[in-house]
């Protein structure tokens, strides 16, 4: 657990503030933090995720998926069991411990539970990715991604005037390995955020990149390609409803 005294791990690299992280090219507001977690602390949750009993997964098209601490019903988490101690510590712990601006302390602070209380487990092999959408009125509109394993572009897109999608992505955020990214605000509400189905990136530059100078390694993407190895993502989110009935329930079908 950090504590505000210890040093912090090494490679690990977390702002005074999010203002210091801000994605200055994207509309109000989204963060990214290149250094959030280390190797070892990566390899740690990497291998809870690989070792997860079998009936965690979900298996989608092209992706698989784990829903921790369970799925929502009609947008209502019932609160059965809180998050798995590897879920919260560091990543939880650590968010919470970076101030948004002087008069609040994180990013959370307004919401209902002070802090997420739900996160999706995304496994996205090279050539996956996952259409176009928004995240919808079951979460408190903050959503923040650690990425583990590969590099891979976010696109974030916008309706046309008639309500359809407009297929070319209006920016780019790149994410790397053991970074976090938080979007919130109009990226919540009014635009839409997809992954191309892709095994390599392309065109990235400082010009196409929302986020390129915020990243540990652009060097590494100057090629302008991104070849993409499995990528797992775990999104935090606070469920904005929970149900007390779910303890009930979950003491009598307890998951694996
Ligand atoms: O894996 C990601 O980075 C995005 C996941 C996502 O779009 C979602 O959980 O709604």
């Amino acid at each position: 657990m950090d504590s505000p005294n210890a040093p912090p791990p090494p490679q690990i690299n977390i702002p005074a503030s999010l203002e210091h992280s801000r994605i200055a090219a994207l509309p109000p507001a989204a963060y990214y933090i290149a250094d959030f977690i280390s190797e070892e602390e990566e390899r740690a949750i990497l291998q809870k995720v690989e070792t997860a009993p079998k009936a965690r997964w979900r298996r989608l098209t092209h992706r698989r998926l784990q829903t921790w601490p369970s799925d929502l019903v009609k947008n209502t988490l019932l609160d059965s069991q809180p998050l798995p101690d590897w879920l919260s510590q560091p990543i939880i712990t650590r968010l919470l411990s970076i101030p948004l601006s002087d008069s609040e302390p994180h990013i959370f602070t307004p919401s209902p539970h002070g802090q997420p209380n739900h996160v999706l487990i995304n496994e996205y092999p090279p050539n996956a990715g996952i259409m176009p959408h928004k995240d919808g009125s079951a979460y408190y509109p903050v959503v923040c991604t650690v990425s583990l394993g590969s590099s891979l572009c976010l696109n974030l897109y916008k309706s046309k005037e008639d309500g359809a999608l407009d297929p070319e992505p209006v920016w780019r955020i790149l994410q790397e390995p053991r970074s976090l990214l938080i979007t919130t605000g109009e990226l919540y509400d009014k635009y839409l955020h997809g992954i191309d189905p892709i095994p390599v990136d392309v065109n990235l530059s400082e010009q196409s990149i929302a986020n390129w100078d915020l990243l540990r390694s652009p060097s590494l993407f100057k090629g302008g390609r991104n070849e993409r190895q499995m990528r797992i993502s775990l999104t935090y989110r606070d469920v904005l409803k929970v149900s007390k009935l779910g303890s009930k329930l979950g003491a009598m079908f307890k998951r694996p």
